[in-house]
């Protein structure tokens, strides 16, 4: 063996990032400041970015500038004191917020909504999942754009300000509007196309949905369920498509069943808006499958913010299986296999739910009755008989 040191190429240098976010007391729901903070960290992370700062802020009352006076001081000397490249804000800050602390800090500042477009951005693989994000990217520019002019236009036209300034204003937005509706329109072709094979798929298959939060495991699930091959990884927002699969329940009765996008805390309406689409599968489905991390610590706040989005999209009222997944991650004892008996107080009591490790192959069969008890009780109430194979 040669006594040569080997050198590792690193890749390009990650960018220095300090997390900032604030909370006003009164509003502190169940996710505490910390909580928001940790998982920015890995929206960070999975950005390719180096978190490697915080400065947080416990508020009466929310800030203009995000930050009272002496926070932005504090926040200024971290970002000299640890070399930071780049100040990442835990909320969507609005364009003047962001023009103002750029000033301030002197250093690019990023808000959560753009973080989490970046990340979408890098996990597109479909014209469509390209789309959606282009659409989204273009919607958060556009009011930007215009708080970038917004001085000029103060100025109120006349005398001395018309000039190459205002023309800039009309000429990016015309070019920001006329993309906008160039990506509407083809998302609504490649739309088209996916609604045609739905119905062409469901119109005597029963849907499942698997959705949650992102990360629980519902690609694992899905590939397990099925024969199918997504792609199920460590890092947020792995799975940006739908993929939809055949699914052969114990009964004979046949479904069809589909993995999505995952739900994140503070998931900007801008996203939401564009992957609404892909969702679709979620909105038709006859039965959900509610998909969750238990061994996160955050396990009962991304149940709440899964539920509330699907509320927020109609979808309070769809049936719908609780799946505690990477049950081996808090089994007491991994080892001995497949858990007999679990601890009731984990399992809501109104909703069916089944304990389910994805990797390790557990509760698998249990899940499988239980969506096709689901589904033959929606069957009766409807008056119809589930398609057998
Ligand atoms: N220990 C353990 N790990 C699991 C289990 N299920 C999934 N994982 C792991 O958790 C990580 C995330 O799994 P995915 O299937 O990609 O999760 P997802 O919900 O599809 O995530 P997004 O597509 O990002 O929304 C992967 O590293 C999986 O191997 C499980 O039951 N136990
Ligand atoms: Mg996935």
């Amino acid at each position: 063996m040669s006594g040569r040191k080997r050198t590792y190429s690193t890749g390009p240098k990650r960018e220095r990032v300090c997390l900032v976010g604030a909370q006003v007391r009164s509003k502190a729901g169940i996710w505490t400041l910390e909580d928001s903070i940790d998982e920015l960290a890995e929206l960070v992370r999975a950005a390719r970015a180096n978190p490697v700062a915080q400065v947080t802020q416990m508020q009466n009352r929310p800030s203009p500038t995000y930050l009272g006076a002496g926070k932005i001081d504090d926040l200024k000397e971290v970002i000299e004191h640890e070399n930071i490249d780049t100040a990442v804000f835990d909320d969507e800050l609005t364009p003047s917020q962001q023009r103002m602390l750029e000033d301030a800090l002197k250093v690019k500042v990023i808000d959560r909504t753009a973080l989490i477009l970046d990340v979408f951005a890098q996990r597109a693989r479909t014209r469509e999942g390209q789309l959606q994000i282009e659409l989204a990217q273009t919607e958060y520019l556009l009011p930007r754009l215009a708080g970038q002019w917004s001085h000029l236009e103060r100025l109120g036209g006349g005398v001395g300000t018309r000039g190459p300034g205002e023309t800039q204003i009309e000429t990016d937005r015309r070019l920001v509007r006329s993309r906008l509706s160039r990506v509407k329109k083809e998302i609504e072709k490649v739309q088209a196309q996916r609604g045609q094979q739905r119905r062409r798929r469901t119109r005597d298959l029963f849907t499942v949905t698997l959705v949650g939060y992102t990360n629980a495991g519902k690609s694992a699930l899905f590939n397990r369920l099925t024969s199918g091959v997504v792609r199920s990884r460590d890092r947020l927002f792995e799975t940006l498509d739908t993929t939809t699969r055949q699914l052969f329940l114990p009964s004979g009765t046949r479904g069809a069943i589909s993995d999505t996008v995952g739900f994140i805390h503070k998931l900007p309406p801008i996203v939401v808006a564009s992957f609404r689409a892909t969702l679709e599968e979620a909105l038709e489905a006859d039965l959900l499958l509610h998909v969750v991390d238990v061994s996160s610590h955050f396990a009962a706040e991304q149940v709440q913010v899964v539920d509330d989005v699907l509320k927020d999209m109609g979808l309070g009222e769809t049936p719908r299986i609780l799946v505690l997944n990477k049950w081996d991650l808090v089994a007491s004892s991994p080892d001995t296999g497949e858990p007999d008996e679990f601890s009731q107080d984990l399992l809501p009591h109104d909703e069916a739910a089944v304990l389910t490790s994805a990797t390790a192959g557990w509760g698998l069969e249990r899940l499988r009755e239980e969506i096709d008890n689901q589904l033959n009780v929606i069957a009766e109430m409807a008056g119809t008989v589930p398609a057998v194979s």
